[in-house]
């Protein structure tokens, strides 16, 4: 029986798929991520703060707060909304996801614009500045 349950867990860490990019795998079903100190809360149709200034060799951490709700008696789980961290330039942004985290180093001065895929229209945009 303990063979067993061993096997089991072996089977499902190699089940798993391997992330790419600086994007952490959501792990962790309807839990939001608290941003460390000095990064960017990506929620709902805003990212928190909108405008950063970091300087060069910075790394930025996005993490997402995008699940609400849950908690009925029932024990209903939250809902968590997918949002994105897409840079204007083209250059390195995260997955579609709803949970996790995204981490980009900035090593060049300038300004970086970036919106979300699904919602950048709504004004879920940002800007970081690396000076
Ligand atoms: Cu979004």
């Amino acid at each position: 029986m303990k063979g067993v349950f061993v096997l089991l867990t072996v089977a499902s860490l190699y089940g798993c798929g391997g992330g790419g990019g600086g994007t952490t795998a959501p792990t962790n079903n309807g839990v939001n991520t608290p941003p460390p100190a000095g990064g960017i809360s990506v929620s709902n149709n805003t990212f928190t703060p909108g405008t950063k200034t970091v300087a060069i060799g910075t790394t930025v951490k996005w993490a997402w707060n995008a699940c609400t709700g849950g908690g009925d008696p029932y024990g209903g789980g939250q809902t968590c909304v997918s949002h994105t961290v897409t840079f204007d330039d083209g250059s390195a942004s995260s997955s579609l996801q709803d949970q996790g985290t995204f981490d980009k180093a900035f090593n060049t001065a300038g300004t970086y614009t970036y919106h979300c895929q699904i919602h950048g229209s709504m004004g879920m945009t940002g800007t970081i500045t690396v000076q």
